[in-house]
């Protein structure tokens, strides 16, 4: 039977990030989508690709959410993304401890150009306590790990480990921290640990810009393979491998960044 993954998630018009992103690599995977949109964001192509930013109301998001488990006979896993405000964290929180998804991934997106620095924190901080501790994984970038994990600086590989293991040991089963290629290793390295495993994921980087939705490919692509029954471990090997395609297959176009194009990954 086809198996099924929501994302709660922004909307990124363009199509570069966020739920479009999502259920694109879903699909790609063949993993049917759903999704339930927690905000807005619209590049605006008159200041520099600057984000504008505008909430769903929590009402909505959900009713969203309602939707998509009143049609579906089962959700096998979740993707969690953009989600903006502390308002919508709590609104996600609640929906997550009353369906008691099987499989929740934690894409803990922290920081959006469109949002008020001040706004910003209480945002970390709603996450951090709201939805850290209801995700089965959770995939930081680089500041998001030293945020989650509470540590000043990242420049090693054992101190990426380190931090991987003190946001296990907030309560989060599995962990994949991203360095991505800010380790200057020449490859993109991250760190899965799940309290037994510790293990240090590297590719060959694809060139240095970075790429708009890599991130949200790497988490979509986690989700669909866990939903198909993947072990943790083999599920971030294999969201992997579709970002490196992603990433050489990327999109160019008007905005001054390139976006991920995840339609080419065969397997
Ligand atoms: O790539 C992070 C991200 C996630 N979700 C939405 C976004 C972005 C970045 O632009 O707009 C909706």
């Amino acid at each position: 039977m086809t198996k099924i993954a929501l994302a709660i998630a922004g909307s990124e018009a363009t199509g570069g990030a966020g739920a479009q992103t999502d259920i694109k690599t879903f699909h790609q995977l063949g993993v049917y989508g759903c999704t339930a949109l927690t905000c807005i964001v619209s590049f605006d192509p008159a200041n520099d690709f600057g984000h504008r930013f505008v909430q769903i109301d929590p009402q909505v998001i959900h009713d969203q959410i309602e939707a998509s488990v009143g049609v579906h006979s089962q959700i096998d896993a979740v993707k969690i993304g953009m989600l903006g405000t502390p308002t919508t964290i709590g609104a996600v929180a609640d929906a997550l401890k009353t369906y008691q998804f099987p499989q929740v991934v934690l894409d803990p997106v922290l920081i959006c150009k469109g949002q008020e620095p001040g706004a910003a924190l209480d945002t970390d901080n709603a996450l951090r306590e709201q939805v850290l501790p209801l995700a089965d994984l959770v995939t930081p970038n680089l500041f998001e790990t030293q945020v989650l994990a509470g540590v000043d600086e990242i420049t090693t590989v054992d101190q990426l480990k380190d931090a991987a293991r003190r946001i296990h040991d907030h309560g989060v089963p599995a962990v994949l921290a991203k360095a991505g290629t800010l380790l200057g290793t020449g490859t993109a390295l991250d760190v899965f640990y799940d309290g037994q495993t510790m293990e240090v994921l590297e590719v060959p980087a694809v060139g240095s810009e970075r790429v708009s939705g890599a991130g949200c490919t790497l988490a979509a692509a986690i989700t669909a393979e866990l939903a198909k029954g993947a072990e943790p471990l083999q599920a971030c090997r294999t969201a992997k491998q579709v970002v490196v395609s992603a990433i050489e297959n990327r999109m160019h176009g008007k905005a001054p960044f390139d976006y991920a194009y995840q339609g080419c990954y065969t397997g």
